[in-house]
């Protein structure tokens, strides 16, 4: 079975506590929930992790490398500053897709530019919890695609 790393970054355990009208309702034990049914219905593994420090991010995409297929990264405002992202994720090269719950290009200029975006396989915003799904179903794609290839 290929295993998927959804990788969360800074802040992103407060979900569901604060700003509800930006990021919803939901709590991060929520959104790992919805992501473990989706991932089941797929036929896919699930690393979800959380973490507010940049480097722990940085280790989880090597160890990515050796153990799961493709990435699935809400960098939350790491997205914005991170060159030490960027640098990881083109190093390990397996498919990427950056997720955002909320819609960054509404919003203030600073979240209009991400350094994932470069180096992902794509990029999905603005749909609340549901953007984590839809980023599955688009990994899922590309990785049965790649195998009847
Ligand atoms: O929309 C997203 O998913 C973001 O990645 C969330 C980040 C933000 O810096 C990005 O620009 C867009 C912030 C996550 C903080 O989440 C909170 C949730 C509730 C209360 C406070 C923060």
């Amino acid at each position: 079975m290929k295993t998927i790393y959804i990788l969360n970054g800074p802040n992103l355990n407060l979900l569901g506590t604060r700003e509800p009208e930006i990021y919803g309702a939901d709590t991060l034990a929520d959104v790992e929930a919805r992501c473990a049914a989706r991932c089941k219905a797929l036929g896919l593994g699930m690393v979800f992790r959380q973490t507010n420090v940049e480097g722990e991010l940085v280790t989880w995409i090597h160890d990515a490398r050796e153990k799961a297929a493709g990435i699935v990264i809400n960098a939350g405002a790491y997205t914005h500053t991170s060159v030490a992202l960027h640098d990881a994720v083109k190093a390990v090269g397996l498919p990427t897709i950056e997720v955002h719950l909320s819609n960054v290009y509404k919003r203030e200029s600073f979240r209009h530019h991400s350094y994932l975006s470069p180096v992902s396989h794509g990029v999905i915003c603005g749909f609340g919890v549901q953007s984590y799904e839809l980023a599955l179903d688009g990994l899922s794609g590309i990785l049965n695609t790649t195998r009847k290839g």
